[in-house]
C-alpha cells in the first residue's frame, strides 16, 4: 500500500461504527421504520456505515419539531445579530474539525482529500461567514403612498422580510457538506427552521454538521436532519404541509416531479439542476490557461460538478494542437483513491454513477465515435472511470445532449465564433458556460448572447459566496449567493399605516 495513504482519524472512524438515527429536537433518536441504508466507500465498494432509512412518520416528526421550533420563536424572532454569531460559531467548529470531515467526505463520495479540505471544508467555511453576515442585513424599503380618500388622510408604507417558515431541504451527492451549508446555512440567517435531507449516498458529513450547530447554539428543532431514500423520506419531506419553502439540489427530472407536487400547495421552490455546459474557445485565446482552466473546469470531483464544462467548441485553427495537448494531460492523470493526495482522478460517487457513464461511453463506442482516454483505477471494486475525452461527437451519441457527470469531456471543431454559439445554446440546459478569448471586444459582444445563468471569460467552474448562481432554461429557477440569497428564504410583507 502507499505510503502517501491518509491516516484515517480516529474520531472518524469511531463516527462510522456508530448506530445512526435522525436528528430531530437538538439530539439523535431512533428511526419509527425498520429498514437501514448502507453508505459505501467509492475506492473499495466497501460498506462503512448504516443510517437509517426514514419513514414517512418519520419525516413528519422531524417536520412538526421544525415547526414547532419556528412557531416559537425561539430562532425566528433571535436578535438577528445573535443569529449572526452563532452561525459564526458554526463556521469556528466546522474550521476546527476540518480533518475529520473532509476525511468523512472522501471516504463517503470518493473525492480526493485535496478538494475535501479545499473546496467541501475552505470554501464551505467561506460561505458560511458569508452567509452569517446577511443575518444582520435584511432590509425593505419605505414609500410614500398616493391613497386618496378619506379626505386628508396620509399613508405611508414600508416592507418587512420576514423569514418563510420551515425549509425543506434536499441535497445531492457531488458536493454533500458544500451543498448541504448551501441551504442549512441561508434558512438559519433568514431565521426559518430546516429539515434537510442528505442523499442516501452520502449523508455523513451533514450529520456531523447537525451535532455541530447544536454545539455552536442552534436551538432544537431549528435543524433536524433525516436520513432516506429519495422515493420516501424525500417525497414525504417535499409534499408536507407543514413545509413553506423547498430548496432542491439534483437531477432535472427529479426537480421537475418535486416542482409538480409543490404545485399543489403552492410551496415555495428553488430548483439548482443539471447543466451540459460549453466552453466556447476561440484562435485567438491562451491555449496554456485554456488546457489548464478546462481540465478544471471538466474533471474536478470526477467531472461531478453541476457546473462543470463538458462540452467545449474550439475554432478550427488551434482544435488540433488543443486536442494534442488535451490529449497528452489526460493520458497523464493519475487515477486512485481519494485518500492518497498524489491522484488526480478517483473514483465516482457510487456503482449507479459508476454504471450510468459507462453506458454513456458504451454508446459511443457502438457509434464508432473517437474516444482518448487515460489510466483506469487500481481496484476493479472501486467506483472508478478513466479520463476520457471525445472528439467531435455527432447527434447519434447521448452524451451530446444529456449530462454524464462524470470525467468525459467532448472537443467539437468548429469554423467560427457563430458556429460556437449556436451550437452551445442548443440545449435545454442553462446553468453554466465559458468564452475563451483574448479579445476584449468579442468577449463584450459574446456574453450577453450566451444562454446560462453564469458565464466566465478565460476560467470556468470558479464559483463565489458573492456571486448569483442559478440556471436558464431547465437547469433550475431561483439564485442561490450574493446579497439577495436570503430573499428566497423569506416573505414580503407591506406594511401600511394611516397616520
Ligand atoms: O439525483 P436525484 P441522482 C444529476 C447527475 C446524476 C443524475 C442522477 O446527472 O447522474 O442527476 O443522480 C433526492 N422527492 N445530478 O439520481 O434523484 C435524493 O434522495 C424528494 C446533478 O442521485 O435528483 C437526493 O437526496 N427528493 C446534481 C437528491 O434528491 C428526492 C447533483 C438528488 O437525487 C426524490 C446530483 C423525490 N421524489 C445529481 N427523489 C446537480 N445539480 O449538481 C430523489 N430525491
Amino acid at each position: 500500500m502507499s505510503t502517501q495513504i491518509v491516516k484515517t482519524l480516529d474520531s472518524v472512524s469511531a463516527f462510522l461504527k456508530r448506530s445512526h438515527g435522525l436528528y430531530i429536537d437538538g439530539g439523535w433518536v431512533a428511526s419509527q421504520a425498520a429498514g437501514s441504508l448502507p453508505v459505501y466507500d467509492p475506492a473499495s465498494g466497501e460498506r462503512i456505515a448504516t443510517t437509517a432509512d426514514a419513514s414517512a412518520e418519520d419525516v413528519d416528526r422531524a417536520v412538526r419539531s421544525a415547526h414547532r421550533a419556528f412557531t416559537s420563536g425561539v430562532w425566528s424572532r433571535r436578535l438577528p445579530a445573535e443569529r449572526e454569531r452563532i452561525l459564526l460559531r458554526y463556521a469556528d467548529l466546522l474550521e476546527q474539525h476540518g480533518e475529520e470531515l473532509a476525511q468523512l467526505e472522501t471516504l463517503e463520495q470518493g473525492k480526493s482529500i485535496n478538494i475535501a479540505r479545499a473546496f467541501e471544508v475552505g470554501s464551505t467555511l467561506n460561505w458560511m461567514r458569508y452567509t452569517a453576515g446577511l443575518a444582520t442585513k435584511i432590509s425593505g424599503r419605505t414609500f410614500d403612498l398616493s391613497i386618496p380618500v378619506p379626505e386628508g388622510a396620509r399613508y405611508t408604507a414600508y416592507t418587512r422580510k420576514e423569514p418563510i417558515g420551515v425549509v425543506a431541504g434536499i441535497v445531492p451527492w457531488n458536493f454533500p457538506l458544500m451543498i448541504g451549508m448551501w441551504k442549512v446555512m441561508p434558512a438559519l440567517a433568514a431565521g426559518c427552521s430546516i429539515v434537510i435531507k442528505p442523499s442516501e449516498i452520502t449523508p455523513l458529513t451533514l450529520m456531523r454538521m447537525a451535532e455541530l450547530a447544536t454545539d455552536a447554539g442552534v436551538p432544537p428543532g431549528v435543524f433536524n436532519l433525516v436520513t432516506g431514500s429519495g422515493q420516501v423520506c424525500g417525497q414525504a419531506l417535499t409534499s408536507h404541509p407543514l413545509v413553506s419553502k423547498i430548496s432542491f439540489t439534483g437531477s432535472t427530472a427529479t426537480g421537475k416531479g418535486i416542482a409538480r407536487s409543490a404545485a399543489d400547495r403552492l410551496t415555495r421552490i428553488s430548483l439548482e439542476l443539471g447543466g451540459k455546459n460549453p466552453a466556447i474557445v476561440l484562435k485567438d485565446a491562451d491555449p496554456q490557461q485554456v488546457v489548464e482552466g478546462l481540465l478544471l473546469g471538466s474533471f474536478l470531483n470526477q467531472g461531478q460538478v453541476c457546473a462543470a464544462s463538458s462540452r467545449i467548441y474550439i475554432e478550427a485553427p488551434i482544435y488540433d494542437s488543443l486536442v494534442a495537448q488535451f490529449e497528452s494531460a489526460v493520458k497523464g492523470m493519475s487515477v486512485g483513491q481519494g485518500m492518497d493526495p498524489t491522484t488526480q482522478i478517483n473514483p465516482v460517487a457510487s456503482k449507479a454513477q459508476q454504471l450510468k457513464i459507462q453506458g454513456f461511453l458504451t454508446n459511443a463506442r457502438e457509434h464508432n465515435a473517437e474516444l482518448i482516454s487515460g489510466a483506469s483505477g487500481p481496484d476493479p471494486q472501486g467506483y472508478y472511470i478513466a479520463p476520457t475525452l471525445v472528439l467531435n461527437p455527432d447527434e447519434a451519441l447521448h452524451l451530446t445532449r444529456e449530462e454524464v457527470f462524470g470525467p468525459v469531456l467532448s472537443l467539437t471543431r468548429v469554423a467560427d465564433a457563430e458556429e460556437a454559439l449556436a451550437l452551445a445554446n442548443d440545449s435545454d440546459y442553462g446553468l453554466t458556460a465559458s468564452l475563451w478569448t483574448t479579445n476584449l471586444a468579442a468577449a463584450m459582444n459574446l456574453t450577453p448572447r450566451i444562454e446560462a445563468g453564469t458565464v466566465w471569460v478565460n476560467s470556468h467552474t470558479l464559483i463565489d459566496a458573492n456571486m448569483p448562481f442559478g440556471g436558464f432554461k431547465q437547469s433550475g429557477t431561483g439564485r442561490d449567493f450574493g446579497v439577495d440569497w436570503l430573499d428566497a428564504f423569506t416573505e414580503t410583507k407591506s406594511v401600511c399605516i394611516r397616520h
